[in-house]
This record gives structure tokens, C-alpha cells and sequence, in this order.
């Protein structure tokens, strides 16, 4: 069986220090947080980043603060966001994109987030894994319902992104596809061959959908950005937690734990 890659989102756009005491916000602590997930088995830390106050900011410079400071501390490879927060300008989620990561998040539709509406207009879409497709940067298609996959299909067709492609089902987003066994073995169904897939299941559907997703040969996020929780009522410590826990859960799916570099080779991080 293909090595699991497992992806620490240890951030987020959304989480707050209000919710949870364990947010990483500084580029400090986003290294540190990092180091501990690397060493927990993360593969890839999917980055988020914050103003001092812990608001949301895709500011460029904050970015390449933080990616220096993970970079010092180990090799795990970096994921910046492009979708930031709900409401950014394109202009101020495409600022990452400039501090050369090996890969980023490329969201392949819009949908209600919650009360809110996560704008990913094709437009924005076309734009943004061009620039991807210029700096070689690998990119993560971010799908939170089945049309998300069309959608990236469609692209593909064009030659806008790459096939086979590497995608991400987030699922239990409220407006999005939820965190049901049936619904990833549909989007698995309607995936080319030869793509791999990620799954990021949100809130209690964390380690469930991890753990499908590891028995049916993909790869797995968890971490801060998508649920808090390492049990019910029980705060993770930090995204290290739940990382440690989806090691495990690859362990016991007869998947070996994938190195940064092995996961180099798997998503074609050249
Ligand atoms: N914060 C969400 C609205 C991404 O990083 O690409 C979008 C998000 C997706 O987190
Ligand atoms: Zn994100």
C-alpha cells in the first residue's frame, strides 16, 4: 500500500483563541507547531496565517516570515492557503503564492460556509492555478461537494490544471457535501485515474473520515483549522494531537507513515 500522507491544517482562518487556548498564531509558534506535527508524522502542514491580534491575513509578508521559520526548523512541506478567510479579495488570497511554497490550496468552487458564502468564482479559479502552474507549484484541489470535482475535471479538459491532480474532499463544511462514508465513496468513483485524494473531514467527523480514507487508500488532514476536539469535550493540546492519532489509524490501515521527502515523490513536488 502507498504511504499515507498525512497534512496538518494548524491554523485556519476560523479557529480562535477563544475556542481553543492551543491556536498557534505567531510565526514562532506556527514553526513550532509545524516541528511537533513533522515529528508527530505530517507530511505537509497546510498554512494559515495571523495578524498579532489573531485575525486572518494572507499578507505576504507574514507568510514568508512563517514559511522561513518552518523551514528552519524541518522539512515538512509547506502548503500555503489561497482560500484565506470568506470575504478576501483574489488579490489578497493570492499573496502566499509569492513566497515560492511547493504547494498551495486551490479551492475548485464557491459554496455556503456556514451563514457566510465562500466565493471561488471560475475566474478566480483559471487565475490562480495559472500563477500555480508558472512558479510549479503543486496544487491541492479543494472540493467540498461533487460538482467541485466536475468542475476541476472541466478544467482539466482545457489543460487549465494538470490531471490526474491531487484533491482534497472536504467534507462536513455546513453548505458543503457531509462527512458520510457514502459521499467519499462517490467522490473517490468520479475521480480520474491515477489522481490521489486527501480527506478532510470537519469537526467530530475528523478522525472517522481519516480513518475511511486510509482504509481505502488516500491520505488524510486533520488539525486545528477543521476541529478542535481530540475527543468529545476534550481539547487537543495542539494539531500534533490529532496528527499522532491519525499516524496511528494509518498503522493500524496497514499504511506505513509518509515522509516529507516520500511525499515529495507521490504528489510530484519536483
Ligand atoms: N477559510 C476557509 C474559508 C483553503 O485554505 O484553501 C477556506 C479555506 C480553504 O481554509
Ligand atoms: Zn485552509
Amino acid at each position: 500500500m502507498t504511504p499515507a500522507i498525512i497534512t496538518a491544517a494548524i491554523c485556519g482562518a476560523e479557529t480562535t483563541r477563544e475556542m481553543t487556548p492551543h491556536l498557534p498564531i505567531t510565526a514562532d509558534e506556527l514553526a513550532e507547531e509545524a516541528f511537533r506535527c513533522h515529528a508527530a508524522g505530517a507530511a505537509v502542514v497546510h498554512l494559515h496565517v495571523r495578524r498579532e491580534d489573531g485575525s486572518p491575513s494572507q499578507d505576504r509578508a507574514l507568510f514568508q516570515k512563517a514559511i522561513d521559520a518552518i523551514r528552519a526548523r524541518c522539512d515538512i512541506i509547506v502548503q500555503t492557503s489561497t482560500g484565506g478567510a470568506v470575504g478576501m479579495t483574489a488579490d489578497e488570497r493570492a499573496q502566499p503564492l509569492e513566497c515560492g511554497p511547493e504547494m498551495a490550496s486551490l479551492n475548485a468552487g464557491s459554496l455556503n460556509f456556514g451563514d457566510d458564502v465562500f466565493l471561488n468564482p471560475f475566474p478566480l479559479v483559471r487565475e490562480f492555478a495559472r500563477r500555480m502552474r508558472e512558479k510549479k507549484i503543486v496544487p491541492e484541489l479543494e472540493c467540498y461537494d461533487a460538482g467541485h470535482v466536475d468542475s476541476c475535471l472541466w478544467l482539466q479538459s482545457l489543460g487549465v490544471i494538470d490531471g490526474p491532480g491531487h484533491f482534497d474532499f472536504v467534507l462536513g463544511v455546513r453548505g458543503g457535501m457531509a462527512a458520510s462514508e457514502a459521499n467519499l465513496r462517490f467522490l473517490i468513483s468520479k475521480l480520474p485515474a491515477g489522481a490521489t485524494f486527501n480527506v478532510a473531514g470537519i469537526g467530530r467527523h475528523q478522525m472517522a473520515m481519516a480513518e475511511l480514507s486510509l482504509q481505502l487508500g488516500g491520505h488524510a488532514r486533520c488539525g486545528l483549522e477543521d476541529n478542535i476536539y481530540l475527543s468529545k469535550g476534550v481539547l487537543a493540546k495542539g494539531s500534533y494531537e490529532l496528527v499522532a492519532r491519525v499516524a496511528e489509524l494509518a498503522r493500524s490501515a496497514g499504511r506505513a507513515v509518509a515522509s516529507p521527502s516520500q511525499a515529495r515523490a507521490l504528489l510530484g513536488i519536483n
